[in-house]
C-alpha cells in the first residue's frame, strides 16, 4: 500500500490534508474523528479562477475555445457543452457523422480518464500490485510501475490518438463547432482509429476484469465505506447519430435519482448556493440567471471556491456511478465498491460505443449544418464528462455573451455545505469511515478519490 504523502496536520481531535494527492487540483479535506470514525467533514476547492468572467463580453463563437481550457484532463467536455449551449440557443442540430465524431471524442476520453482513475489516481489506494503483477500488496512497487508504463499509459496514449484522428490535437481537440464538425472523416483515419481501438479492447480486455474480481472479492469491506446520500444526477451523453434530441436514446441516460425516487431531469430545479462559498450570496441561483461569480475570500463562513449546486434542494452525486444508476446499468446503491466497480463496467460499455460509432461513420455523409450566431439567445448545454454531469448556461444580448455559468461534475460533487446546511456528497460520504489512526486518515482519503474529483473544473 502506498502511504500517504500529503502533509496531515492534527489538531485536537481534528485532522486536515492539503492538498490531497492523486486526484485533479487542490482539494483540501478536514475531518473530525471521534470514536475511531469520521464524524464530520469539510471539503473546500482552492485556486479560483474565473472563466465566466472572462467570458463576459466576447463573442460567443470563442466561448468553446476559452472553456475548453478550463481543464486538461476532461478536455472534450467543455468544449462540447459549449457548442450544445449555442446549439440550443439556435434550435440547430447536427448531422449524424458529427453526432457520431462527438461521440467518439468524448467516448475516448471517458476511455483515457477512467484508465487514469482506476490504475494511476485510486489504484495505488487498493491491492492493485498484486493483483496485475501476481506480487502481494505492496512487495513491487517498481513492477506496478512498469505496468503502467508497459501498458496503462499506452493504452491511454492510444485514447489520446483515436482522438487527435478526428479531433486534430489532444488535449482541447479542435474540429467540433457549432452546427457539427470541421472535417469529414476519411477511409484512412477510419482504418487507423479502427486499428488503434483493437489494441485498447485488448488491454481492457485484459486487465479491467482483474479488477472487477478484485473488487468482488473484497465487496464486503468496500462496500461499508463511503455511503454517502445515494442521491444521482446523469444529463446523460452519447446520443443516437439519427435521434440526438431524443434522451431515451442516449447510451447513458439522463436522469435523477433523489431519496429513492427516480424523475426525470428537470433543469430548473438546479439551484447553486454561495452561502459557504468565497463568493457573495448574490453570486449563487439558477444557472441560466445567475451573475457572474463576485468573489468574497475570507467571508464569514465560507471555506471553499465551489458553489453548492442542488437539485430540489438537495445533494447529488455525479459521474459513472449516477450514469450508469440511473441508466438501469447498475444498482442505485452507492460505496468505495459502487464507484469503482461502475467505473469499470462503464469504461467497457463506452469503449464498445466507440467502436460502434466508427464503424457507423459514412465517407460521404455530411459533418456540418450552416451555423451563424444568433444576436439575442438564451441557451444550455448538458452533456457528461467523464466524472460527471456537466452544464454550460449561454446568455447573449447584441451578438456578444451577456452572461455565462458552467457548472461541472465535481461542483456537484465536492461542492460545501449549502444554504439548508446539507453537506457536498463527499462531505458526507465521509461520515462514519473508520480511522485508527488520526494522523494516517487513508479511508477517508480513498473515500474523497472515489469520486475522481477534478477541482480545477470545479473552480473555474
Ligand atoms: Ni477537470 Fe472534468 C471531468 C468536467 S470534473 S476533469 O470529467 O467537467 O468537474
Amino acid at each position: 500500500m502506498v502511504q500517504i504523502v500529503a502533509p496531515a496536520a492534527v489538531v485536537g481531535s481534528t485532522v486536515t490534508v492539503d492538498p490531497i494527492t492523486r486526484i485533479e487540483g487542490h482539494l483540501s479535506m478536514k475531518i473530525d474523528v471521534q470514536n475511531g470514525v469520521v464524524s464530520n467533514a469539510w471539503a473546500s476547492g482552492l485556486l479560483y479562477r474565473g472563466f465566466e468572467r472572462i467570458l463576459v463580453g466576447r463573442d460567443p463563437m470563442d466561448a468553446p475555445t476559452i472553456t475548453s481550457r478550463i481543464c486538461g484532463v476532461c478536455h472534450s467536455t467543455h468544449r462540447l457543452c459549449s457548442i450544445r449551449a449555442l446549439e440550443n440557443a439556435r434550435n440547430a442540430t447536427p448531422p449524424p457523422n458529427a453526432i457520431r465524431i462527438r461521440n467518439i471524442l468524448e467516448g475516448m476520453n471517458f476511455v483515457y480518464s477512467h484508465l487514469a482513475h482506476i490504475f494511476l489516481l485510486a489504484g495505488p489506494d487498493y491491492d492493485l500490485y498484486g493483483l496485475v503483477s501476481g506480487l502481494s500488496q505492496g512487495q513491487n512497487i517498481d513492477k506496478y510501475n512498469s505496468i503502467l508504463k508497459t501498458v496503462v499509459f499506452p493504452a491511454q496514449r492510444l485514447c489520446h490518438e483515436v482522438s487527435a484522428v478526428f479531433g486534430g490535437k489532444v488535449p482541447h481537440h479542435m474540429t467540433t463547432v457549432p452546427g457539427g464538425a470541421s472535417n469529414p472523416p476519411t477511409s484512412t483515419a477510419i482504418s487507423t482509429a479502427k486499428a488503434k481501438i483493437a489494441t485498447i479492447k485488448s488491454t481492457a480486455n485484459t486487465y479491467l476484469p482483474m479488477v472487477l474480481s478484485y473488487l468482488d472479492a473484497n465487496k464486503s469491506t468496500l462496500s461499508a465505506v463511503g455511503k454517502g446520500y445515494g442521491n444521482f444526477v446523469s444529463y446523460g451523453v452519447f446520443p443516437d447519430a439519427n435521434d440526438p434530441n431524443n434522451t431515451s436514446k442516449f447510451l447513458l441516460k439522463r436522469g435523477v435519482y433523489v431519496n429513492g425516487a427516480s424523475s426525470m431531469l428537470d433543469v430548473a430545479k438546479i439551484v447553486e448556493s454561495t452561502k459557504y462559498s468565497w463568493y457573495t450570496d448574490a453570486s449563487g441561483g439558477a444557472p441560466a440567471s445567475e451573475s457572474p461569480p463576485t468573489d468574497r475570500y475570507g467571508k464569514a463562513g465560507a471555506y471553499s471556491w465551489i458553489k453548492s449546486p442542488r437539485y430540489g434542494g438537495q445533494p447529488c452525486e455525479a459521474g459513472p456511478l449516477a450514469r450508469m444508476a440511473v441508466s438501469g446499468l447498475y444498482p442505485k446503491q452507492a460505496s468505495l465498491y459502487d464507484r469503482l466497480k461502475a467505473r469499470v463496467n462503464e469504461a467497457i460499455l463506452v469503449l464498445g460505443g466507440v467502436e460502434k460509432w466508427v464503424n457507423e461513420l459514412t465517407l460521404s455523409g455530411a459533418v456540418y449544418t450552416a451555423y451563424t450566431k444568433p444576436a439575442n439567445a438564451t441557451g444550455v448545454g448538458l452533456w457528461e464528462a467523464p466524472r460527471g454531469a456537466n452544464g454550460h448556461w449561454v446568455r447573449i444580448v447584441n451578438s456578444k455573451i451577456s452572461g455565462y455559468q458552467i457548472l461541472p461534475p465535481t461542483n456537484w460533487n465536492a461542492s460545501p455545505r449549502d444554504s439548508s446546511g446539507f453537506m457536498g456528497p463527499i462531505e458526507k460520504s465521509l461520515i462514519g469511515t473508520p480511522t485508527a489512526d488520526i494522523a494516517k486518515p487513508t479511508n477517508a482519503l480513498k473515500v474523497v478519490r472515489s469520486f475522481d474529483p477534478c477541482v480545477a473544473c470545479a473552480v473555474h
